[in-house]
């Protein structure tokens, strides 16, 4: 593992080297000094959901064949993959739930900091909700927001109203029929723990349709809550032009990475960086000024609505500190690494958390709360401006290598930049001039090499006329690839390429984070229901070439329960049963219309892909290409 080639991406190979000459132990080190992995655990054959275990089932057949309760290889591996679905759905829930009630106290006049920034988005989520929209902006919102917490707790038995308001009918007949309808956003994550505690369903079945009602409320609901108001309290993301990679921090300025998911202070602190007062006071610190820039999914975040370069993706987050001028890296929550406060021990590197959910031991704790939201900010802001004289001058390293892209399609731009509906990117796709659309998501995995599966993926897809659009992870490693460059349509096939050419759009779209999914979802039933058919009729697919996160698990679980036909790339741990797997990528399909394929190679991976979209093509319109 030590000679592998650890990253696609230049800049991290160069930092990984500094990071080693610094004397700094990141990801790939951990990865390589816990091999062998647990076997185990690998097929997902432990279990530990009581103290009459740890149990374990041989995969070979020749050992126990059963944990002490009695729990076979099908009970055990369906409970561990929903408590996956279940964490990965309470990381976005928990995020959607934070939102609206930013977005509640905003709209009863209890915050100061908050607005509404855009109103058609407010009265389009109120009409698809049945609320009226004649009334005053605040009441409209307070509906709104009564709404989409009602979706958190309500008792009753009917689907949450967000999924209700937004997903087509002919999903919900399928969801209603095989009883998978979200009932409550946390009540079906609550529901997964209790059905997998011990003692309660043992069948692989039940287990693994819990799993997929559980991952409906995260899409159709949580994610989908965080998306919305978001857009409503910040903007609806449009093009605009970024750069992402290492290359964008400024040895003679502050530099502050916000990093995490939740754009709730991730805003804040954009602002409080473009005051004067702050600019002054770095002036007297004896830098030029302040950047800030993003990492992970806050870095989508303000990127698409902000045009605010991007550092990297997940693998890059422990490098962009060993650059040595990240003089504050604020956390609030997911995908970073509890690493990070050892990596900054090496430099003069501040780690602030900021949210009480997400403490790191040896981190500077600054909480964010609502009500003190410009408050907070600046005082994060300062005490990066503060730090910038401790830095070691002889580690500062900064690689040059920064892309440029244009980031922001949402749905609502998508259709801005059509000319104001769906129709001539559905006529292009009858035509063959886009032979389909193809969502890439999620995370870098050190166990693959980093950005090549999310990189070499988009590309095989575009060069074959595959529209590509996607969120996450792997819309930062599209955009360090030039992927996001009007000049990334000469990649394209001839087809993809005109379209391009004609809209003044990239091959690759950027629709956002990793909530941001619900986009996805929303422009593929927008797209289903113009043309009066099912989502799983559409020439359509999903891949996570490198995915990591319980959150993906959720993700891909909700694409295949509306339709799309998923393709990971790194083998999630359902190998101890043939019975899981064989439902996941084959029993599946027959309902809902989507199910999983496992296939590493990025090139293998695309051509599943095409071939999906091809014979999707034929089935709706009577011909491939
Ligand atoms: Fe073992 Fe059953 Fe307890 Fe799991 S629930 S640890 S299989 S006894
Ligand atoms: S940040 S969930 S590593 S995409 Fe959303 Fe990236 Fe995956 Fe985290």
């Amino acid at each position: 593992m030590a000679d592998k080639k650890k990253s696609y991406d230049n800049t991290t190979e160069e930092m990984i080297k500094k990071a080693h000459c610094d004397g700094v132990q990141t990801v790939w080190d951990r990865l390589e000094a816990q091999q062998p992995q647990c076997g185990f655990g690998q097929l997902g054959l432990c279990c530990r959901n009581c103290n009459m275990g740890p149990c374990r089932i041989d995969p070979f057949g020749e050992g126990t064949s059963k944990g002490v309760c009695g729990a076979t290889a099908s009970t055990i591996v369906s409970r561990n993959l929903v408590r996956m679905i279940a964490a990965g759905a309470a990381a976005h829930g928990d995020h959607g739930r934070e939102v609206a009630l930013v977005f509640k106290a905003m709209a009863e006049g209890a915050l100061e900091g908050y607005e509404i920034k855009d109103e058609t988005k407010l009265k389009v989520i109120a009409y698809k909700l049945g609320i009226d929209i004649e009334s005053e902006n605040t009441e409209i919102a307070k509906e709104v927001a009564r709404t989409a917490l009602w979706d958190f707790g309500k008792q009753d038995e009917k689907i949450i109203t967000f999924a209700d308001a937004y997903a087509p009918k002919s999903l919900k007949n399928i969801w209603s029929s095989i009883k998978v309808a979200p009932r409550n956003i946390d009540r079906e994550i609550t529901e997964s723990m209790h059905r997998t505690n011990m003692g309660v369903d043992a069948d692989y079945l039940s287990l693994s349709l819990q799993g997929i009602r559980t991952s409906l409320g995260d899409g159709w609901g949580g994610s989908l809550i965080a998306t919305e108001f978001s857009d409503v309290m910040f903007g609806t993301p449009k093009p605009v032009k970024t750069f992402a990679n290492l290359g964008v921090l400024e040895e003679d300025k502050v530099n502050i990475i916000t990093h995490g998911h939740v754009p709730i202070l991730s805003e804040k602190i954009v602002e409080a960086a473009e005051d004067k007062e702050m600019i002054e006071l770095a002036k007297s610190k004896g830098a030029l000024g302040i950047i800030v820039a993003g990492m992970c999914c806050t870095g989508n975040e303000i990127s698409m609505r902000h045009g605010i370069p991007t550092t990297g993706n997940f693998l890059q987050q422990e490098l962009a500190i060993t650059t040595g001028v990240v003089d504050a890296m604020v956390v609030d929550y997911q995908c970073i690494m509890p690493s990070l406060v050892d990596v900054a021990d090496c430099y003069h590197t501040k780690v602030i958390t900021t949210s009480e959910k997400a403490r790191i031991p040896g981190a500077q704790h600054i909480e964010f709360q609502p009500q003190k939201a410009d408050e907070i900010a600046r005082e994060i802001v300062k005490n990066a401006i503060e730090n910038y004289p401790a830095r070691t001058k002889d580690k500062i390293k900064i690689p040059s290598e920064k892309m440029d892209g244009i980031v922001g399609f949402s749905l609502e731009a998508i259709v801005e930049a059509l000319g104001g509906s769906l129709n001539p990117l559905i006529d292009v796709i009858k035509e063959g001039k886009i032979k389909g659309i193809a969502g890439i998501v999620g995370c870098n995995n050190p166990k693959v090499e980093q950005d090549r599966g999310n990189v070499e993926v988009a590309k095989e897809l575009v060069a074959n006329d595959i529209l590509v659009v996607g969120t996450g992870c792997w819309s930062i490693a599209a955009m360090k690839a030039g992927l996001f460059k009007l000049e990334g349509a000469e990649l394209a096939g001839a087809g993809l390429k005109a379209v391009c050419d004609k809209l003044g759009i990239p091959p690759c779209l950027h629709m956002g984070s990793c909530v941001d999914n619900t986009r996805i979802l929303v422009t593929i039933a927008a797209i289903a229901e113009a043309l009066g058919v099912k989502t799983s009729d559409l020439p359509v697919a999903g891949a996570a070439p490198e995915w990591m996160s319980e959150k993906a698990v959720a993700i891909g679980t909700y694409f295949v329960a509306s339709g799309v036909f998923t393709v990971l790339g790194t083998v999630p741990p359902i190998l101890g049963s043939s019975e899981v797997v064989e439902l996941l990528t084959e029993g599946v399909e027959a309902v809902t219309g989507g199910k999983f394929v496992v296939e590493s190679n990025p090139k293998k991976m695309a051509a599943l892909i095409i071939e999906h979209i091809e014979n999707k093509r034929i089935q709706l319109l009577g011909k491939r290409g």
